[in-house]
């Protein structure tokens, strides 16, 4: 059988990257994206922060308070709100050039993506190091964002080793060097192993994953319970089977729209919404999609989001009932709706049905 050939692509400092693409004058300055919460002030916590943040401590998950407290002595330091649609316009772009690179395509969020490259490169790490350097190439020719790829057998494996070298960074682990590649790794590398986790193996004096290696599966499966434990018995040797599977995939199975005015007009909105219905009704006949779920958001005049959906009974991929429950949703959130509808969207969700689907426990 051909050798698997997996990579791993991830986005470098996302959100703040895609600040400086729209004011490259950020680059040369610390940058902090912040998601203020709705008390005022400094309440809220940092989204992530660009590389020269970073050697001042700042972390994701900080509170902005603390971050703003470590830049005190650093006037040029700049602070900005998240723009969440401009983030997502731009990694739509990359996702849609990164597509094309992948014999089986998924997508994991935003700055992240598996692709399984197998059939393309003919199970050769050297065509495959070779199309990952290209693949880097082309994101930062048409979106002048720079990414870090890991390379390897399997979803894991590639996942740590794209973490390993950031930013701009490639790191291929051929089959015979898994062992070598993650055994000085700290535990923590592994997804899905959280601080508590971490913790946890300190206490037991283990610290890298050569250390993890001599706890057994039976130990490990009464600490985590048998799912986890054998998944992070199987991590610690680099044996993951996961395929990568096209799964429900956000950007393909759902539209938003600008509307051409602010308004919460059942008229006015449900046109354009049967349309958004049959965009993604589109794409669902295109891949052969059945789905469970039907979901309607609004962007409102203040940018804050307000979404709705229901389970359907059985899965379909019929297109009337796509509209049916898109606007009986539409109809029931208008009941109470107070602010203006900026922007409009649909997706549907819950590809039950649909073969090689990903278990999304998988991670904890
Ligand atoms: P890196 O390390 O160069 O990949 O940096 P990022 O910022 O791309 O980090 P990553 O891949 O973990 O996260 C991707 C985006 O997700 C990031 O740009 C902002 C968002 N994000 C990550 N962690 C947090 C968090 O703790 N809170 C919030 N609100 N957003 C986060
Ligand atoms: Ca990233
Ligand atoms: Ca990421």
């Amino acid at each position: 059988m051909q050798q698997r050939i997996v990579f791993h692509v991830d986005f470098d400092y996302f959100f703040a990257q895609c600040e400086e693409l729209r004011n490259p004058e950020l680059k040369t300055k610390p940058v902090v994206v912040c998601v203020f919460s709705d008390r005022g002030g400094d309440s809220g916590a940092i989204a992530t922060s660009n590389y020269l943040a970073r050697r001042y401590g700042v972390k994701s998950g900080m509170p902005i308070k603390f971050a703003k407290r470590k830049m005190e002595d650093v006037p040029e330091a700049v602070f900005l709100p998240t723009d969440f649609d401009y983030y997502s316009e731009i990694s739509e772009n990359a996702m849609n050039l990164i597509r094309k690179y992948a014999d089986i395509f998924e997508y994991v969020g935003r700055d992240e993506a598996y692709l399984d490259v197998t059939k393309r490169t003919e199970g050769s790490f050297s065509n495959a190091a070779h199309l990952a350097q290209q693949l880097k190439n082309t994101i930062r020719s048409n979106t002048k964002l720079s990414s870090t790829v890991g390379v390897s057998t399997n979803k894991i494996v590639s996942k740590i080793a794209s973490d390993f070298k950031k930013p701009d960074g490639l790191t291929v682990v051929e089959p015979g060097k898994i062992e070598h590649f993650l055994d000085p790794l700290p535990i923590k590398v592994i997804p899905g192993i959280g601080k508590k986790s971490e913790e946890r193996f300190n206490e037991m004096k283990l610290q890298t994953i050569y250390d993890l290696k001599k706890v057994d599966v039976f130990s490990l499966n009464s600490m985590f319970g048998r799912k986890v434990g054998t998944y992070i018995y199987n991590a610690a040797r680099g044996i993951d089977d996961e395929p990568v599977s096209p799964r429900a995939d956000p950007i393909q199975y759902s539209r938003i729209i600008t509307l051409k005015q602010d308004s919460k007009d059942f008229d006015f909105l449900s046109k354009d919404l049967e349309q958004l219905c049959v965009d993604v009704h589109d794409a669902i006949v295109k891949d052969s999609i059945v789905f469970k779920s039907v979901g309607i958001q609004f962007v409102q005049e203040d940018l804050s989001n307000r979404t709705k959906s229901r389970m359907l009974k059985n899965p379909t991929s019929s297109l009337e009932e796509l509209k049916k429950t898109a606007l009986q949703l539409l109809r029931e959130s208008l009941e109470d709706q107070r602010l203006l509808i900026r922007r409009l969207g649909v997706r549907v969700s819950d590809f039950s049905e649909v073969a090689g689907q990903v278990d999304i426990t998988r991670f904890f």
